[in-house]
């Protein structure tokens, strides 16, 4: 599915909720979807496990079927759900009915999925309504009007979470690879002509100093029609600013600018979210959105025209205690409560899209964000399809949230390794994610050149991102941390610089004198030595993104004692506790707050 066919603000709009209890099959063969000669079954195939398989006669012979004790949570990763499905990495067929009764005539019915990790098939009715790849990205078909029925409507959907080296990411990651249907389903019900999308946001070409000083703002908006919306207009409200007006509509897309005064900019200290109304056909979307203006000046970031300094924490989508995707407000509400603990301002939001609940808390919350696809490691650089596949995610990325105030940095990938090929694929990334929205940074995490002497940031890429941003990890994957005391560092590219990654290991409730791995003493060691260390970062250090805010779960960590399957680079645990190195970089983080007060 193209981007430009996603529906966005869904919560804004009818629908009917397909989450809940959910019957599955899991089919490690594909024999569903394959026949003996590994053909793709027919579409009335009743052997197909998109076809409701009912006996007609004790004679016939069937060899699937959907059964309640068979069931699963929707929305929720199967991983965590069935103790057999822990490791679990194939298809898995999901199926539930719904019914349709309050569609009325001229209204039109979209199957809408916040994200299905990785392939999905979905069908209706026994026809297919389309696939869509891509683990973290939101998606949408439209169920054509033949195929309703006003009850008992036959939904399937195949989901598989196999790796594979041509996808994105692709075999290697340093994550869990959940599977399954991770985020909400519903049925978004439109009138015949609806907004598919918009972008309403402070206009990025002003000047922000002189609209500050001249109290005059202008808001920019663009509204995507899902067909050409003939005639008709579109009447936007921001009701605390008394602001109302129709816009006559012509075409498939219209344009505003709106010029405002006494507008209260939304940043961390102060994360104001204005009702943004758009009323089209007999529907409005309402959002709740913040107008800011975030820049790059020289080596220095700016927010409002104000120099910031990124005072991070790097998440997964993932509830530790429960050992599961995250995915509702509470979810939300945990991991973003404790990077405010930690008095963070930004959230890295690793290594692929995150659920909308997290983006719409972090505009709630004030927090600056930067959000990536999962260009991870070794993607195949040297492949057009798999960039395309790369450019999709992008773009569904960013139809889905740019509307956030709190999202400032698009990211393109995370070490990937230096090469011509590389570096082409992922600078046709930066073009695209640029085409697409020219209002934010762009930027990818690279790698250090480590040097004894020098620690060098030379990686060709640095010349195509708005800011260099570098995981480095002296002390962990390399010496102690004492190494800190005497490295030197050297910046190939005068923008702002950001340590986007730093970290070690430390298993929670291990203690131990401060030399020995694993222990919360060496961590934070760890941590005291890089804070000393980024007194002497060179101009333009902006901010930094500790490596991890909690424990996470990854096949390739596999130490008997200490890891047990986590990442424990948490500076909270797996249960919740903060490891000594949270009080460390609390603190630093205080004084940071203090120094660059704004
Ligand atoms: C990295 C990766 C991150 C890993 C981390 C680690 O550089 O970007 O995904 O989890 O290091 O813990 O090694």
């Amino acid at each position: 599915m193209a981007a430009e066919n996603l529906i966005i603000n869904t919560d804004s709009r009818e629908s009917i909720s397909l989450n809940g209890t959910w019957q599955y099959i899991v089919d490690p063969y594909d024999t569903g979807f394959y026949t003996y000669r590994f053909t793709e079954r027919s579409e009335g195939d009743p052997e197909a496990y998109w076809n409701n398989p009912v006996t007609k006669h004790r004679s016939e012979r069937r060899e699937h079927g959907y059964h309640p004790s068979n069931s699963l949570q929707v929305p929720g990763d199967w991983n965590s759900q069935k103790k057999e499905l822990t490791y679990y990495e194939g298809s898995v067929w999901y199926q539930r009915d719904f019914d349709l009764r309050s569609l009325k005539k001229g209204e039109r019915a979209f199957l809408y999925f916040g994200a299905v990790n990785y392939e999905a098939h979905v069908y209706l009715n026994g026809k297919k309504l389309g696939m869509h790849k891509g683990g973290f990205t939101p998606f949408n078909f439209e169920i054509p009007k033949e195929l309703i029925k006003k009850e008992d409507n036959f939904l399937v959907v195949k989901v598989d979470n196999k790796r594979h080296p041509q996808e994105v990411p692709t075999v290697n990651v340093d994550w869990w690879n959940y599977g399954g249907i991770t985020r909400d389903v519903k049925v978004l019900i439109t009138p015949d002509k609806f907004i598919q999308q918009y972008n309403v946001q402070l206009d990025p070409a002003q000047d922000i100093a002189e609209s500050i000083a001249q109290d005059r703002f202008v808001v920019t908006g663009s509204v995507d029609f899902n067909r050409d919306a003939g005639k008709g207009s579109v009447t936007v409200k921001i009701p605390e600013l008394d602001f109302t007006r129709d816009y006559a509509v012509s075409g498939d897309r219209l344009e505003f600018d709106i010029e405002l005064a006494d507008l209260e900019l939304w940043s961390p200290e102060d994360p104001k979210l204005y009702n943004v109304e758009l009323a089209y056909n007999g529907e409005t979307l309402s959002d709740r959105i913040g107008f800011r203006k975030i820049e790059t000046v020289g080596n220095e970031i700016h927010l409002n025209g104000e120099r910031v300094f990124l005072r991070g924490a790097t998440i997964h989508e993932e509830i530790p205690q429960d050992v599961r995707r995250a995915y509702s407000k509470e979810d939300a509400e945990q991991l973003l409560g404790w990077a405010k603990e930690l008095n963070a301002n930004m959230l890295r939001l690793a290594h692929y899209p995150h659920n909308e609940e997290i983006t719409r808390l972090a505009d709630a919350m004030g927090f600056l964000v930067w959000s990536e696809i999962p260009v991870y490691w070794t993607i195949d650089f040297s492949s057009d399809e798999v960039l395309e596949k790369a450019k999709v995610q992008l773009e569904e990325m960013i139809t889905r949230d740019r509307n956030r105030a709190s999202i400032i940095i698009w990211s393109v990938g995370n070490e990937t390794p230096v090469s011509p090929v590389r570096t082409a694929f992922m600078k046709s990334l930066i073009d695209k994610a640029k085409s697409l929205d020219d209002s934010r940074l762009v930027s990818a995490a690279l790698e250090v050149h480590y040097n004894p002497e020098t620690n060098h940031i030379n990686d060709p890429l640095g010349a195509y991102t708005d800011i260099v941003s570098v995981n480095e990890y002296l002390g962990w994957y390399g010496g102690t941390p004492d190494m800190c005391r005497t490295a030197q560092w050297e910046v190939d590219y005068d923008k702002p610089l950001i340590i986007s990654e730093t970290g070690a290991g430390a298993k929670g409730g291990f203690h131990a004198d401060r030399e020995t791995r694993w222990s919360e003493e060496y961590q934070e060691w760890y941590y005291q030595e890089q804070i000393a260390m980024f007194e002497r970062m060179p101009e333009g250090f902006s901010g930094v993104a500790p490596w991890i805010l909690v424990d996470f779960r990854s096949p390739k960590r596999n130490h008997p004692e200490y890891q047990e399957g986590w990442n424990r680079k948490g500076i909270i645990d797996e249960k919740g506790n903060k490891k000594k190195a949270f009080a460390v970089l609390n603190k630093y983080y205080d004084e940071m707050e203090a120094a660059t007060a704004r």
